[in-house]
């Protein structure tokens, strides 16, 4: 009997404790969770998670929790609360949670994209953005000369599919995945070299992989049991690896500490600066290296030629948008020199198409999770070291609270009244997330993004399939969120013809320094 008293008290005292810890803490409204299964059996499957999720908020507010299995998770779905809690508190939430699914991608949390938040993960980053500061800065092979010979061999291609429908999705992956190529190892593949279909298909394969929500990430014991998916990840996983992992080896044999030229080298010269000296944290490994690639490589080609494919689709279905940015190329640019970086304060209706396309259909709608890694707090409420927060960037692009017409595709709204400038209607955009852990790549994406479609559409119309069928704008849920393929058709512009008489080449690429 007193046994029993002992443990009441005890229950008693513990739940007086927490209830005086809490004592003037404020935590975001919570769905209803039941023990192990948590909130799982009250949420919807039907809709997308950033559907689902920005549907909630009607309901729970801007900002809301719900128990993932045993995972405590806030959904941030506010410009102002996503600010705090990616700009302000940045540091505090810069972590990433630990998933079955991320561990096989990234061998256990190495590499940058998936990495918890520390010493290692910056010193990775660092050296990325590094390799970046190179290519930006130095004259000869700059990211505007290797953009715009990818841009020139694209329109090549897209040339010789005249008139036929054809599903871009290939050709746009082989001009961001070569861009890539070249900041990674130097080089680039051809058109058809069987590792590119190789990549193409792995890296498809693992993005569907990732995006199936995959319980495992929820009760990783599931793992236990055979598991058709995560075998399926699993050997994709290593196809990439393997592939990446020949390159390496190849262009290793080109190493010159004294010639350092891309990020392959950056990374090999850091290892080489390894010694037992060093805390395992500061050591570069093979298997840092692999990964941090592999990060580099999937973000850099999977997020452009989507991005790319989103533009080409809306294009198609606003041919008038796609007109005012052809006239404005031909005034400002004409047929006789090549689109430039420098172009860009000049493209407006481009720019702001591209703003508006990565608007209603950002590349991750809910970002990749963060983890706070200490005890914090979101706007006025508390949250808990650990907490699973998912940013839903969809609700921020799609506020009817900070944009006019958020369903409306309407590339104007990033201009000003008299169309001569380009501006930002509201703060609620962070199409490449933000903060300590904001895409490493946000200068080479743009950059890519305005070249491409400047130099298809000084050149190209589109024109919609022969089976008279628009893409649908409904896309797939993942990582990253892709267009359903589609095909089109790439029609060389009269105007283009007639000023470049009997040339169906365009001119050579004549960038020099930006
Ligand atoms: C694509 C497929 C692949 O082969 C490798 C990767 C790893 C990096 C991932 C990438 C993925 C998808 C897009 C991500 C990127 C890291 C940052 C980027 C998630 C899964 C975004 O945040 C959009």
């Amino acid at each position: 009997m007193w046994w029993f008293l002992i443990i009441s008290l005890l229950t008693l005292l513990y739940y007086i404790w927490q209830k005086l810890g809490n004592l003037g803490k404020k935590y975001p409204m919570c769905l209803p969770h039941l023990p192990i299964v948590g909130s799982l059996p009250y949420m919807s499957v039907q809709d997308e998670a950033h559907i689902y999720f920005t549907k909630l908020k009607e309901k729970y507010g801007h900002i809301y929790a719900l128990w993932m299995g045993p995972s405590y998770v806030v959904v941030v779905n506010q410009f102002s609360l996503a600010k705090d809690m990616l700009l302000k508190k940045g540091k505090d939430f810069a972590s990433r949670p630990q998933m079955v699914t991320t561990d096989i991608l990234s061998g256990s949390g190495k590499g940058i994209a998936f990495s918890d938040y520390g010493p290692q993960w910056r010193m990775y980053r660092k050296l990325v953005q590094s390799t970046f500061s190179l290519f930006r800065d130095r004259s000869s092979q700059n990211f505007e000369k290797i953009i715009c010979q990818e841009a020139n061999t694209l329109c090549k291609r897209l040339a010789n599919t005249e008139g036929q429908s054809v599903d871009p999705s290939k050709d746009c992956f082989l001009a961001s995945a070569n861009v890539i190529c070249q900041f990674c190892f130097s080089n680039s593949w051809k058109q058809n070299d069987k590792d590119v279909e190789i990549i193409m298909n792995v890296s498809d394969a693992i993005i569907k992989a990732l995006a199936k929500n995959n319980l495992v990430d929820i009760f990783p014991w599931i793992q236990l049991f055979p598991n058709k998916d995560l075998t399926l990840l699993k050997e994709n996983v290593k196809s990439r690896n393997e592939l990446l992992e020949k390159k390496i080896k190849i262009e290793k044999e080109k190493f010159n500490k004294d010639s350092i030229n891309n990020l392959l080298d950056t990374l090999l010269k850091a290892k080489m600066k390894t010694n037992s000296h060093l805390s395992q944290e500061q050591e570069v490994t093979d298997e840092h290296i692999l990964m941090t690639l592999g990060d580099i490589f999937g973000a850099g080609v999977e997020t452009t030629s989507s991005v790319i494919k989103w533009i080409l689709a809306y294009l198609l279905h606003y041919p008038e948008v796609k007109e005012k940015i052809q006239k404005e190329i031909d005034q400002k640019i004409g047929f006789t020199r090549t689109p430039l970086l420098s172009d860009r304060n000049q493209l407006l209706f481009l720019e702001s198409t591209i703003r508006e396309v990565l608007r209603i259909r950002p590349v991750a709608p809910l970002l990749i999770p963060h983890v706070a890694c200490t005890d914090s707090s979101i706007g006025e409420y508390t949250i808990p070291k650990g907490t699973r927060i998912y940013v839903n960037l969809w609700s921020i692009h799609h506020d009817p609270e900070e944009w006019d017409e958020p369903e409306q595709f309407n590339p104007e709204r990033f201009l000003d009244k008299n169309k001569e400038q380009l501006i930002m209607p509201t703060s609620s955009y962070f199409p490449f997330g933000g903060g300590p852990r904001v895409c490493v790549g946000e200068f080479l994406a743009r950059a890519e993004l305005f070249l491409f479609m400047a130099w298809v559409l000084q050149r190209f119309d589109l024109e919609v399939a022969d089976n008279g069928e628009l893409p649908s704008l409904e896309g797939v849920y993942g990582v990253v969120y892709q267009i359903n393929p589609f095909k089109m058709k790439f029609k060389l512009r009269k105007a283009w013809l007639s000023s470049v008489p009997g040339q169906q080449d365009p001119p050579p690429p004549a960038p020099e320094d930006s």
